[in-house]
C-alpha cells in the first residue's frame, strides 16, 4: 500500500474512532477532511519527506494534518491514532465493515446495548431488541441483518483494489534483496478476478538463499502472524488482515511454477491432461517427457512445447482457452494504453472534485482523444444532482471549454441519468436530446425483485437518447448484492438499440462482471470500460476494468472507449433518433 492509501485509511480510522466516541465535531470532520484530501492527492507524500512546513503547503492539509503526517512518515506510527485505538473495543472496527452501520450508529450500539463485537451484534439481532435504539426501526435492523449475511456468503475473500497495492508493496519489499531475482504476483490476482482468497507471491532464488528470504519475508512491518514457515513456502496473515503465501522456486523452474500457482486449478488439470496425451507430464516444477525437462523456465516455453499459444492469466479459467490456444485463435485482449476516452466522470457540479478543465489536462495527459462529463441527475440529490436548469447551465460550461480546448480533445456534454424505480429517465427526453451522450444507471431501490428490476432496465434501454447502460446491477463487490435482472434480456434489448454496456471500473463496482461482460460480447454488445471518476486517483481504477473486461475475452474491438474519435464520434450518432 502506498503511503496516502496507509495514511488516508488511519486519519478516517480517527474519524470514524472519535465518532463512535461522540468526541467533538471539529475534530472527527477535520480527521474525515484530511482523509479525503490525502486520498485524492496526486503527488504521493512520502516524496515530500517528514517536513511539516513542507506538508503544510499542500493545498487541503493544515499544521497539525501535516505535523502528523511527518510523525508518520519518520516513524511509520501516529500517537493521537494509537491512543484513540486504545479507547474503544476493537471489534467494533469490524461492525464499520457492515453496509448500512456507520460509526453513529456503532456508538450507540456500544454506548447503550453494550455491543462489542459482531458476535454480540448477531446475538443481538436475533430478536428485536435493537428497536429500543433512536432511529433504529424494524426496517433498519433487517437491512442490517442482510448485510451481514452477505458478508459472511463472501467468504472473507479480498477485493482486488486492496489486494493488489499490497501485492505490489510486497514485491517492491522483495526485490530489495540481491538474492531474489525474479518475483512476480500468481493466484487469483493474477487472473483479475474480482476477489482475491489469498495472495500468492513467486520468488526466483538459489536454493541457498531460501531461508534469507523466507526470514526477511516474515519481519515485515505490515505481518502480524506468521502462519507457516518453511524452505519453500511461508505464509504469514497481515495487518490489512490478508493472507499472504510466498514460494520461493529455482530460477530454472520459475516459469512452471508461475504458470502453476497462477492456476486456476481447472486450466491445471486441463493443461495436464494435454501433457498427458502428447506423451508427457506437468508439474510445478517443470513439462517432462521420459523423466528429462523439456520446458520450465519461462512460461512461454512450456506453453509451445505444448504446442499452444501463450494464454493470458485472466483467460486460465477453463472457458476453452486451450482449444483457441490450439488453433492460434486466441483473442488480444484488450489492455490499458488501448483507451482513448473516457465516458463517465463527476465534476464539482455534482459530487466530484475536479472541475471540467482538471479533467480536460487529465485526459490529455493520458493521451486521450475524448472526455465526457456526465454528472448526477437531480435523483441523486445526496450527490448534488443537477436539477433541470443546473443541467442547462453546465451543458453551457462543458461547451465553453470544448471550445477553449478544440483541436487538443473533444469534450462531451453529457449526464448519468438516474434510471428510476420505474425504468423512466430522471429527465426528458426533450433535455437528454441536447446532450452528446447519456450513461443511464441506477442509484435507488436496488432491493428490488428480479422481475421487477429487469422491466426498469428495459424500459431504460429502450429510450431513444441513452448511450450507455451504466453499472446495471448497482452492486458493490462484498458490500450490497445489487440487482439480480435478466441480463440476457438486457443484453439482447441493448444490442437491438446499438447502445454499450458499461463495465464500472470502480473496484467496489467491477459492474458488468466477468461473466455478464462475457454474455454481452457472445452477443455482439459493445463495453463502455469507464472508472466513474470523481476526482485524482479515480482513473488509476481503470486498470481493474480492464482486467475484468480481459477475463471476458474482450479485445480493443469490443470496446468503445478504444474507438478512434471519429468512429466514437459516429457511434455516438448512430444510437440516437
Ligand atoms: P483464491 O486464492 O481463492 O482467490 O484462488 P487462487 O486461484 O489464487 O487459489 P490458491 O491460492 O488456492 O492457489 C493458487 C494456485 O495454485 C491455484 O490457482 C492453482 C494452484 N493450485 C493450488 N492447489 C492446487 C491443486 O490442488 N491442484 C491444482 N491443479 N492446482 C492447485
Ligand atoms: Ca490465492
Ligand atoms: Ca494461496
Ligand atoms: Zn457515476
Amino acid at each position: 500500500m502506498d503511503t496516502n492509501h496507509q495514511l488516508a485509511a488511519i486519519f478516517q480510522q480517527m474519524a470514524d474512532v472519535h465518532t463512535i466516541l461522540e468526541d467533538d465535531r471539529f475534530r472527527i470532520n477535520a480527521y474525515a477532511k484530511a482523509a479525503r484530501v490525502i486520498g485524492e492527492l496526486p503527488t504521493d507524500l512520502a516524496d515530500i519527506g517528514a517536513e511539516v512546513a513542507l506538508l503544510a503547503k499542500v493545498e487541503g492539509i493544515g499544521k497539525s494534518t501535516a505535523s502528523k503526517i511527518a510523525e508518520f512518515l519518520q516513524t511509520g506510527k501516529i500517537k493521537a491514532h494509537e491512543d484513540v485505538m486504545q479507547r474503544i473495543p476493537h471489534g467494533l472496527l469490524d461492525l464499520l465493515q457492515v453496509s448500512g452501520l456507520g460509526p453513529k450508529t456503532v456508538g450507540l450500539m456500544w454506548n447503550q446495548a453494550g455491543i462489542e463485537s459482531m458476535e454480540d451484534l448477531k446475538e443481538k439481532l436475533k430478536t428485536d431488541e435493537l428497536t429500543a435504539l433512536p432511529r433504529m426501526g424494524k426496517k433498519s435492523l433487517d437491512k442490517i441483518r442482510k448485510s451481514i449475511a452477505f458478508m459472511e456468503s463472501t467468504g472473507g475473500r479480498v477485493n482486488i483494489g486492496k489486494a493488489l497495492p499490497i501485492a505490489l508493496w510486497f514485491i517492491d519489499q522483495l526485490k530489495t534483496l540481491k538474492q531474489v531475482t525474479q518475483v512476480q504476483y500468481a493466484g487469483s490476482l493474477r487472473r483479475g478476478k474480482e476477489t482475491i482468497g489469498d495472495l500468492d507471491l513467486l520468488v526466483a532464488a538459489r536454493e541457498d538463499d531460501s531461508k534469507t528470504i523466507s526470514d526477511f519475508f516474515i519481519q515485515l512491518p505490515v505481518v502480524t502472524e506468521v502462519l507457516a514457515q518453511g524452505q519453500t513456502k511461508s505464509s504469514v496473515r497481515t495487518e490489512h488482515g490478508v493472507q499472504v503465501d510466498l514460494r520461493i522456486v529455482d530460477p530454472q523452474h520459475f516459469g512452471a511454477a508461475l504458470m502453476y500457482f497462477t492456476g486456476s486449478k481447472e486450466h491445471n488439470v486441463a493443461m495436464r491432461q494435454r501433457a498427458i496425451k502428447m506423451g508427457m507430464s506437468l508439474n510445478e516444477y517443470a513439462l517432462t517427457k521420459d523423466d528429462k525437462p523439456i520446458a520450465a523456465k519461462t512460461e512461454e516455453d512450456v506453453f509451445k512445447a505444448l504446442d499452444l499459444q501463450w494464454v493470458a492469466p485472466e483467460m486460465r479459467e477453463d472457458h476453452g482457452e486451450l482449444a483457441l490456444a490450439e488453433n492460434n485463435k486466441l483473442p488480444k485482449l484488450v489492455e490499458v494504453a488501448d483507451v482513448k476516452a473516457e465516458l463517465h466522470a463527476h465534476t464539482t457540479a455534482s459530487d466530484g472534485i475536479w472541475s471540467i478543465e482538471q479533467y480536460a489536462d487529465f485526459a490529455i495527459d493520458l493521451g486521450f482523444h475524448t472526455i465526457a462529463i456526465t454528472d448526477h441527475s437531480k435523483g441523486q440529490a445526496q450527490a448534488n444532482g443537477l436539477n433541470e436548469q443546473r443541467l442547462i447551465d453546465h451543458i453551457e460550461k462543458i461547451r465553453a471549454a470544448a471550445k477553449k480546448y478544440q483541436g487538443r480533445l473533444t469534450i462531451l456534454a453529457g449526464s448519468e441519468v438516474d434510471i428510476l424505480s420505474d425504468g423512466s429517465l430522471d429527465y426528458a427526453d426533450d433535455l437528454l436530446a441536447q446532450l452528446d451522450i447519456v450513461v443511464a444507471s441506477p442509484h435507488a431501490a436496488l432491493t428490488q425483485e428480479p422481475k421487477v428490476a429487469t422491466q426498469r432496465m428495459l424500459k431504460a434501454i429502450e429510450n431513444p437518447y441513452v448511450t450507455i447502460m451504466g453499472h446495471p446491477t448497482g452492486r458493490l463487490i462484498n458490500r450490497r448484492e445489487g440487482l439480480s435482472p435478466d441480463m440476457p434480456k438486457l443484453i439482447a434489448a441493448a444490442r437491438e438499440r446499438g447502445i454499450a454496456m458499461e463495465i464500472n471500473a470502480n473496484h467496489w463496482r467491477l459492474d458488468l462482471r466477468d461473466s455478464h461482460a462475457r454474455l454481452a460480447l457472445e452477443s455482439g454488445v459493445k463495453l463502455a470500460i469507464d472508472t466513474d471518476a470523481h476526482g485524482p486517483g479515480d482513473m488509476d481504477e481503470l486498470k481493474y476494468g480492464i482486467l475484468t473486461a480481459r477475463r471476458a475475452g474482450a479485445t480493443a474491438g469490443d470496446v468503445v472507449n478504444c474507438m478512434s474519435h471519429d468512429q466514437l464520434s459516429n457511434w455516438l450518432k448512430s444510437t440516437r433518433p
